[in-house]
């Protein structure tokens, strides 16, 4: 079997310790689309959904669509969406086929095919892992950039868009001049209130194209915000090998994650929902506090762990917190920094919540790269490290622990550039304009936090112009930039 790729027809011989789908994969009917065929959403999204076909058969079948590369044809295609997802701790391996996505979709180069599959009447949920910078948001307002590109380009070519609010609305636009049927868009993207974002571009897209489509959503539409939550990194080809050894056939789909997933979803649905609170979801009226929870904790961990990491000559996350220094920094921050401005949650003990979160992070089977996370930062950082920052500058109190990782931020983009010797390749949009700054100033900390201050997408007006802030930014930036950046956070944590 070995050299055989994963099929419907392989599900027979697969080895018993494998999981296979416990329901009839040819009467799936599709009632889900997802935008974004990623890691997470083949971890997270489709396995709840496995789940929930496995316990309640129905018509909630996913179609995978990818307005963006990779080719799904290439993977998921070749094996009928069928794909492998292995849950991995230290020394343990798990492995369960997922049978949830019905069929694939690869929409990069026209918009078209994504349109179609959206616009179906069969589709009542449409849910998307599209990154933070998808929504094409400004990150520090959550207003649609109307100065994006890609918004640029939609706005005067409604009929192809590139952007997600485009086709969003475009498809919108096909299904109230066709059948009229009601669908909410989920988004599951880590951007705090990610349903009002997703409402926002939405919505301001829509007015521009007029009234009556403006009012159709408004009718029609649902834009529940949601937490999701599992750590699925980027799948490698040693992942891959990993099925090819261990259980005997290749699958060029398999993603692995850790075995802790949580999602919860606002009840603001329209039209029918998927039953996913029946498979371990959970459906809340307001999911606020959740999602400061998960953002400032266990992705304002990984955040400082992957700058500060990439700035200590760390690979991956695990073996950054294996580092006692970090792992001291990173534990005293989230207790002492981050903790108090969180708010309560039912059913969560934070303190518990921020040891859970640490020893996920220290789970040595998942490789996450800690240049992986730190792409996007700017689009990150705001609800990670500076919300949990401006709450705690209105109440009077201290930020020194959580400013480290802010000037982490800058340093990496900052290294990155020609002038300091081009580090590291960095994925940012504002990647260039950083470096541009540094190209400018040279290591002047004083002179480069204020042009990246100054910068208004990320850095709200009021936030920039504190002086505790800037001042702390400035220090921290300072030290991070040295020849010695452990030792800076040594002296932050013993100070
Ligand atoms: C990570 C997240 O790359 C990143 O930004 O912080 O993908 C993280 O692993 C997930 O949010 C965990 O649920």
């Amino acid at each position: 079997m070995s050299d055989e790729t994963l099929s419907p027809a392989l599900l027979d011989r697969l080895p018993s310790e494998v999981r296979k789908p416990a329901y009839d994969r040819a009467a799936l009917k599709p009632g889900i689309a997802h935008i974004g065929v990623g890691a997470f959403h083949r971890c997270h999204q489709a396995e709840y959904t496995d789940d929930l076909l496995a316990k309640d058969f129905g018509h909630w079948g996913l179609v995978g669509i990818n307005i963006r590369p990779p080719l799904l044809t290439d993977t998921l295609g070749r094996q009928s969406s069928l794909y492998t997802r292995l849950i991995r701790q230290n020394d343990e391996v798990e492995a369960r086929v997922i049978g949830s996505i019905a069929r694939v979709v690869d929409s990069q180069d026209s918009a078209e095919p994504a349109l179609e599959a959206l616009a179906s009447p069969d589709i009542e949920m449409v849910t998307m892992t599209v990154t933070e910078k998808g929504y094409c948001h400004i990150p520090s307002s959550g207003a649609l950039d109307l100065d994006h590109p890609d918004i640029v380009h939609d706005l005067t070519n409604p009929e192809a868009p590139r952007s997600v609010p485009g086709i969003l609305a475009r498809a919108l636009e096909r299904r109230m001049a066709s059948h009229g049927r009601p669908v909410t868009l989920l988004s599951c993207d880590n951007i705090p209130t990610n349903g009002i974002i997703l409402g926002n571009v939405v919505r301001t897209f829509a007015e521009r194209r007029g009234r009556r489509l403006a009012d159709w959503i408004e009718a029609n539409v649902g834009f529940p915000s949601a937490m999701v939550d599992r750590i699925a990194p980027a799948t490698t080809e040693a992942d891959i090998d990993t099925v090819e050894q261990r259980f005997g056939y290749r699958d060029a789909a398999v993603v692995v994650g850790e075995r802790f997933r949580q999602w919860v979803i606002e009840n603001r649905f329209a039209g029918r929902v998927p039953r996913w609170d029946r498979v371990g979801a959970t459906f809340v009226d307001d999911v606020t506090p959740f999602e400061h929870l998960k953002m400032r904790v266990l992705n304002g961990a990984q955040t400082t762990l992957s700058y500060l990491g990439v700035l200590g000559g760390f690979e991956h996350t695990f073996e950054t917190i294996a580092d006692p220094l970090l792992a001291r920094f990173v534990r005293r921050m989230l207790t002492e920094e981050t903790l108090p401005t969180l708010m309560p949650v039912p059913g969560i003990a934070p303190a518990a919540y921020i040891e859970q979160s640490l020893s996920r992070l220290a789970n040595t089977a998942i490789r996450h790269r800690n240049h992986q996370i730190a792409t996007d930062g700017s689009q990150k950082i705001v609800q990670r490290l500076l919300n949990p920052i401006r709450d705690r500058l209105a109440r009077g109190e201290s930020i020194e622990l959580l400013s480290v990782p802010v000037a982490g931020w800058m340093a990496y983009l900052i290294k990155a550039s020609a002038r300091f010797g081009r580090a590291w390749q960095v994925s940012d949009p504002f990647a260039e304009k950083v470096a541009a700054i540094a190209d400018r100033i040279g290591s002047n900390s004083n002179a480069l936090v204020d042009s990246i201050l100054a910068i208004d997408a990320i850095f709200d007006p009021r936030l920039a112009a504190n002086a505790t802030f800037r001042a702390h930014v400035v220090a921290d930036l300072d030290g991070l930039l040295s020849n010695d950046p452990m030792g800076f956070v040594r002296q932050v944590c013993t100070g």
